[in-house]
């Protein structure tokens, strides 16, 4: 059996019941099957895949808190602590009634490559509960997260680990639990990023994820002697990576005609009006269905069903598998012709066979959604300085990042003969720092 068989095998055997965690590592070990093959002595010795595939940590802790009505409830939190070679872990930290540990160490997996491709001193990490934010009082959130913090702090810090936000998290959770955390630690440290802008936040970090989503997509599509400008866009998910992907498609001239959440989608053949949206998400913290609302013209349904609209481009930015292999066709019938994924690992295995086989443009979330984190660790160093840099300053080394992450991507895809495929060039260019930094820094 080959090395990486063994490997995956061992990780099925070993992690049983995390189906997600399987998906992640199967799909990363199966584009390095090339570059291992290649090292696979080197590697053996040191058993650097079995230490790849393991975590360093898992801190997983009871979060006790009490509702409005004076009872007390208890969640589940974790912080999974997965690769700390290139440096601190770093990952966010979600809050969704389906998380769990595999979901947690599929994201952290993920997180160590993505990391890697920014370029930045960043290891690998995620976090979170199965708490459910939705219908909750501002109260009772502060409670949880205090709780979850009270917990959290003894095990991050500004050069340990360093989270962030993910599903459900944003910036009213990052101010509670950096509150809690100054209270307990008496420091003010760069120990969590999206911070708001009075209290240490970087500019941009809130467009970050959808506008470098947006700039990677550019450079794919230029790379293939196509563009952005005129073309219809349709994008799943109405939270923070949607909204901001949705704003920069917009600025360079696509027309965005659909956004869902977890219960229906809104169709507008109009394009979508984003301070419309923005209303609803971020300041009423409603459902997308209110959109029909404000705009009587566009149509709102109830359910799955987004990717059957026709479009040039879909953009995947709610959760995990979130398309599958009948979405994916019926993208390709429509003409659809470029994925880049906005969330983590939204396609499943069958999906992302069927772009790349099927010729269509596909650049996986490990790549695409890097930005988010990178501007995160742009947001450690202007802390680590005690200085700001102005939105132009970070926007512009966003900017700068995402073409270079495609730069990476695309060229370990020539370097290793599979030209176009941005999976295997994603996978192999994040592998590469990461695993050159563990052979060099011995058995740990
Ligand atoms: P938000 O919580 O802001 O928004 C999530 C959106 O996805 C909401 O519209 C939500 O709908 C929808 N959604 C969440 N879970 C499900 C589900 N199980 N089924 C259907 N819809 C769902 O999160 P973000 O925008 O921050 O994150 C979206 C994706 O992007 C995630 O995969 C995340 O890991 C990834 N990501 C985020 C980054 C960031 O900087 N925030 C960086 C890189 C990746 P509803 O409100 O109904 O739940
Ligand atoms: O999946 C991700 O990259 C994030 N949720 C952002 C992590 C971060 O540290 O900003």
């Amino acid at each position: 059996m080959s090395y990486v068989d063994e490997i995956y095998a061992k990780v099925v055997e070993q992690n049983p019941g995390e189906p997600e965690f399987h998906q992640a590592v199967k799909e990363v070990l199966d584009s390095l099957r090339l570059v291992i093959d290649a090292n696979e002595e080197k590697y053996r010795s040191v058993a650097l895949l079995e230490r790849l595939v393991e975590t360093e940590r898992i801190i997983s802790f009871r979060v006790p808190w009490t509702d409005d009505k004076g009872q007390v409830q208890v969640n589940k939190g974790y912080r999974v602590q997965f690769n700390s070679a290139i440096g601190p872990y770093k990952g966010g930290l979600r809050l969704h009634p389906s998380v769990n540990q595999g979901i947690l160490k599929f994201l952290g997996f993920e997180q160590i490559f993505k990391n890697s491709l920014t370029g930045l001193p960043i290891g690998g990490g995620k976090g979170g509960s199965n708490f459910d934010p939705k219908g909750k009082s501002d109260r009772e959130v502060m409670a949880f997260c205090q709780s979850f913090m009270t917990e959290l702090h003894k095990y991050i810090g500004a050069d340990e680990d360093v989270p962030a936000g993910d599903i459900g998290v944003g910036g009213r959770e990052i101010g509670f639990m950096f509150g809690q955390y100054k209270r307990l630690t008496g420091l003010y440290e760069g120990v969590l990023t999206g911070k708001g802008l009075n209290y240490g936040g970087s500019l941009a970090r809130t467009q970050a994820t959808g506008y470098g989503l947006v700039y990677i997509l550019e450079e794919m599509l230029k790379a293939n002697d196509k563009e952005l400008a005129g073309k219809t866009v349709v994008i799943s998910g109405s939270g923070n990576v949607a909204i901001y992907a949705t704003e920069k498609a917009q600025q360079l001239g696509a027309k965005v005609v659909a956004l869902s959440d977890s219960n229906g989608y809104v169709y507008d053949p109009d394009g979508i009006q984003l301070d419309v949206v923005k209303d609803i998400k971020e300041v009423r913290r409603g459902r997308i269905k209110e959109y029909v609302d404000a705009v009587p013209t566009a149509k709102y349904t109830e359910g799955k069903g987004i990717w059957t609209i026709p479009c040039d481009i879909a953009l995947p930015c709610a959760t995990q598998n979130e398309l599958n292999l009948d979405d994916a066709k019926a993208l390709k019938a429509n003409g659809c012709f470029a994925v880049a994924e906005g969330a983590n690992m939204p396609s499943t295995r069958e999906a992302t066979d069927y772009f790349l086989e099927s010729g269509m443009l596909f650049m996986p979330g490990k790549a695409a959604n890097a930005g988010g984190v990178a501007t995160s660790a742009l947001e450690m160093s202007q802390n680590s300085q005690r200085l700001s840099w102005t939105f132009e300053e970070v926007d512009e080394k966003l900017h700068n990042i995402m073409i270079n992450i495609f730069a990476k991507a695309d060229d370990a895809a020539k370097r290793y003969g599979v030209a176009g495929n941005y999976v295997a060039g994603a996978n192999i260019a994040g592998f590469e720092k990461v695993a050159d930094a563990m052979l060099c820094q011995g058995i740990v």
